[in-house]
């Protein structure tokens, strides 16, 4: 079973990775760098923490709900951008660390 679901996501990957595009987005210092994002439905952020405690990251965004749970130092984590919309993203670690991502069609 594990097998067949790493598979699928394999194949995801490689069918959504011709047009989509990466956005690198580092925690350090309680801040996101950078804070703001303008990207395409599809795209991909990818959250590196750079700090040396636990981050968050997380939306109650209409166009993008998520929430990365506990995120580790050193920790990368993706996070795929799927409708348009205005996305506020927040550390509920840190309640001063603000993201806006402006998802475009
Ligand atoms: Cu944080």
């Amino acid at each position: 079973m594990k097998k067949i679901v790493t598979l699928f996501l394999f194949t995801a990957a490689i069918s959504t990775s011709i047009y989509a595009k990466d956005w690198v987005v580092v925690q350090k210092n309680k801040t996101f760098h950078p804070n703001q994002l303008k990207v395409k439905a599809g795209d991909r952020i990818i959250f590196k923490n750079d700090d040396g405690f636990a981050h968050n990251a997380f939306s109650d965004s209409e166009a993008d709900e998520f929430d990365i749970g506990m995120q580790k130092p050193g920790q990368d984590v993706v996070v795929t951008m799927k409708k348009p919309g205005k996305v506020e993203v927040e550390c509920a670690i840190h309640p001063n660390m603000h993201l806006t991502i402006d998802v475009e069609k």
